[in-house]
């Protein structure tokens, strides 16, 4: 049996109100005033993001611009400035780096860091947070929240724990303290649907969910029981995986106008699935965690990933995982602009120390 892989430090950064925070930063006359970052309130585009004072109406990202217009009549809007948030994005992304070359951008605001080991040489997870949060700040006038465990969904939700400009550090004997109030909602892969069913059969909290047995979880889901058995043990050893690695097998592609629908969007995501498949074949490699990527027409992008506990063995298993994944995207509500498969995690699974073999279906996800 492989030794257990050493307990690893994952720092979850968020940006505050991102989009608002940056127009706050260059227009004075903004701050202070309940201000959306969208299309205008007459047109029928939806709010990109809101700053804290228009989220006391409860305004909220993807809202309709009309409908945030109805709770705060005297609400700003302003229009988005793509070009600038990703400039702000990479000096924030540079800074990341400075710190470790394990970094997964998951959007222009938020980002995973392993700093298990890191070139700083510093042990403590915790310092590092508040020194990235330091440096953010420096650079570009914005705060940002960050969230420290030892798996990536701990650290996601601990960096919305405390926001804004907050720092949440989640140490791995508290772990379950920590998520057992939650909603099962806040769990990654678990949507509206599954939420739904989870409620059905009496399960509301993370604490709910942790009582019942994986036998039973299984059998309701599938493979996915397995997933939602391990995170409700605070269990989860997806891999912090940077874009390089994952878009060497991918393929993407902007369509020529957006796509409203998803069925197209799925013949599309086949052929995608057949070409990466085969071009990972040729190479001689074979992978287990499947990323779709999905840019709207408003240029937000988003990403959403299944991690396999054991290789992929078809492009048509691929193709299964995209179309799940899509599942979790607004794709069909939202008309999107581009889309894209990337395979990565070319290493056979780590065996588990806790069950002695290394599972065959075990399927992460986020
Ligand atoms: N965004 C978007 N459409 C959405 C959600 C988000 O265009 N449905 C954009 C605008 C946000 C940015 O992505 O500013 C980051 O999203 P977050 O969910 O992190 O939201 P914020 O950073 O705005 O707020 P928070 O302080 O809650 O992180
Ligand atoms: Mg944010």
């Amino acid at each position: 049996m492989a030794p257990a892989a050493p307990v690893r430090k994952i720092i979850h950064v968020d940006m505050d109100m991102f989009y608002a925070a940056v127009e706050m930063r260059d227009r004075p006359e903004l701050r202070g005033r309940p201000l959306v970052v969208g299309g205008r309130p007459d047109s029928r585009s939806v709010a990109a993001t809101a700053n804290y004072e228009a989220r006391r109406y409860g305004i909220r990202s993807g809202m309709s611009c009309a409908e945030a217009k109805r709770r705060c009549p005297h609400c700003l809007f302003v229009p988005p400035d793509f070009e600038k948030y990703r400039r702000v994005s990479e000096q924030v992304h540079a800074i990341f780096r400075e710190y470790t070359d394990l970094v997964e951008s998951v959007s222009l605001d938020e980002a995973y860091l392993d700093v298990t080991r890191n070139r700083r040489n510093e042990p403590s997870a915790t310092r590092l947070a508040r020194e990235i949060k330091r440096r953010i700040f420096a650079a570009t006038g914005l705060t940002a929240s960050a969230g420290v465990a030892s798996t990536m969904f701990v650290a996601k939700i601990a960096s919305d724990a405390r926001k804004p400009d907050g720092l949440c550090v989640v140490r791995p004997d508290r772990v379950m303290e920590f998520i057992r109030p939650l909603p099962v909602m806040r769990l990654p892969g678990v949507g509206k649907v599954t939420d739904a069913e989870l409620a059905r059969l009496g399960i509301r909290t993370v604490a709910d969910l942790e009582k019942r047995p994986l036998s039973f979880l299984e059998e309701r889901f599938g493979k996915f029981g397995r997933w939602l058995h391990d995170l409700a043990h605070g269990i989860d050893d997806t891999p912090v995986t940077p874009w390089r690695e994952r878009l060497s097998y991918g393929a993407e592609e902007t369509f020529a106008r957006d796509v409203a629908k998803k069925g197209p969007l799925l013949e599309y995501l086949r052929e995608c699935a057949g070409r990466v498949f085969a071009d990972l074949g040729e190479e001689g490699k074979r992978a287990r965690t499947v990323t779709l990527k999905i840019k709207y027409a408003d240029f937000c992008v988003v990403t959403r990933r299944r991690t396999f506990g054991a290789f992929l063995a078809s492009a048509d298993e691929v193709f299964r995982a995209a179309g799940e994944l899509l599942e979790r995207t607004e794709a069909g509500q939202r008309p999107v602009r581009l889309a894209g498969i990337a395979l990565s995690n070319f290493e056979p699974p780590r065996a588990r120390a806790d069950d002695g073999q290394p599972p065959l279906f075990r399927l992460s996800d986020r």
